[in-house]
């Protein structure tokens, strides 16, 4: 495909960081996609190249043990369904039949005893971290996972509609489905089985943590645009389709793909650097536990940018993308100003006098 976009280092003010189980986390990954037979042959056999154990180690560098197994297989089991299904197979143009399929996964992750999808792959393997997710969480958080799972599964539903018509978001509605269909939201509660703890829901519902997990999502999607732009674009050749942010900007605002990776930079060091002012504001008045979950968060924003431009999955050494060596530690764009997008604009209020970010918290339980 020649040459490409040249990714330039990317802001990050978050350390980087690893848990010591990485290497064994990427054999066990394996070996668990072995086990349900995940995904056809094939993509299975580029899943488990794609050192998916370290990415759960750089989401969880502290966390259990188990738990970054349990995540690293949950997020191969994610690309099972948004590769297998969504990007690259049928369904993924037939948004009426994939909602089908993605209820009935959703009944086995509810009920994992139900005598459906016998001999499905996917659901034999949902219903595996099903119970390990019963092992290391709490009722509240797997019905959290639950409903998570819907969230992304109804969002990659849209998704379906815009692939089946050949058709591109705009910027709001684009935002908005990414927020889900990037699959962040249904990772969140193992971000706190990792670490043990319960993040109670007066912490959880503020209006000002939503807004900081959204912008975690925001961050993590975007920079996913940027590093899986070369993958993506190729993969149209094979699919007939592909959508990420720089697409959505080329499409309705008529960039070159270099003004749109600029553009998009832009944006995610301006939430970038909201996100860092807002989530130092909770932590100063949070929990113990919210000040744990900010952290896990934050890296799960580093694990995904170190993950993103190292793993094949992105680099494609046949045709190799050009993924920055190094991240920067300032932003190429630090405006305050809120970015023009109805869905996301609200975030900037926040910290505004009389913002959610200043409210007085109720007493806090100390479970
Ligand atoms: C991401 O979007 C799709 C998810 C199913 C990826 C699974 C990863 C996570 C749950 C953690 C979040 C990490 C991200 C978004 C990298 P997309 O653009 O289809 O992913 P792709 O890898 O194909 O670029
Ligand atoms: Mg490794
Ligand atoms: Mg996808
Ligand atoms: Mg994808
Ligand atoms: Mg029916
Ligand atoms: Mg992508």
């Amino acid at each position: 495909m020649g040459p490409g976009l040249i990714v330039p280092p990317i802001f990050t003010p978050i350390p980087s960081a690893i848990h010591p189980c990485h290497v064994e986390a990427d054999v066990l990954t394996a070996a668990w996609a072995e086990t349900y037979r995940i995904g056809s042959d094939e993509l299975r056999g580029r899943l488990v190249s794609q050192a998916i154990g370290t990415f759960s180690a750089r989401i969880l560098p502290e966390g259990r043990e188990e738990v970054v197994s349990l995540l690293a297989d949950f997020i191969l089991w994610l690309f099972g369904v948004d590769d297998g299904h969504c990007e690259e197979g049928e369904l993924g143009r037939r948004p009426g039949e994939l909602a089908g399929e993605l209820h009935r996964l959703l009944r086995i992750a509810q009920n994992p005893e139900v005598p459906m999808l016998g001999d499905d792959p996917l659901a034999a393997g949902l219903r595996d971290l099903r119970l390990r997710v019963d092992r290391y969480g709490t009722p509240g958080q797997a019905a959290r996972w639950v409903d998570a799972l819907r969230e992304y599964f109804f969002s990659v539903v849209w998704e379906s509609g815009h692939r089946s018509a050949g058709t591109v978001p705009d910027l709001n509605d684009y935002t908005l489905m990414r927020i889900y269909d990037g699959a962040t939201t249904v990772v969140l509660p193992m971000l706190e089985m990792g670490h043990g703890y319960e993040l109670q829901p007066h912490e959880r519902d503020r209006t000002a943590v939503r807004a900081a997990t959204e912008m975690a999502s925001f961050i993590i999607t975007w920079d996913n645009d940027i590093f899986s732009y070369h993958k993506e674009k190729k993969e149209k050749s094979a699919t007939g389709y592909y959508l990420n942010v720089l697409r959505v900007l080329e499409q309705h605002e008529g960039m070159t793909p270099e003004q749109a990776l600029d553009v998009a930079i832009s944006q995610r060091d301006r939430v970038m650097c909201l996100y860092m002012r807002l989530t130092e504001a909770l932590a100063e008045q949070g929990s113990p536990q919210l000040r744990q979950y900010l952290r896990t968060l934050g890296s799960f924003i580093r694990g995904a940018q170190d993950w993103g431009v190292s793993s094949v999955r992105y680099t494609t050494p046949d045709d190799p993308a050009s993924m920055p060596a190094h991240f920067r530690d300032t932003p190429v764009d630090d405006s305050e100003e809120p970015l023009g997008i109805p869905a996301v604009s609200w975030w900037w209020n926040l910290l505004a006098p009389g913002g959610d970010a200043h409210a007085t918290l109720p007493v806090h339980r100390t479970a």
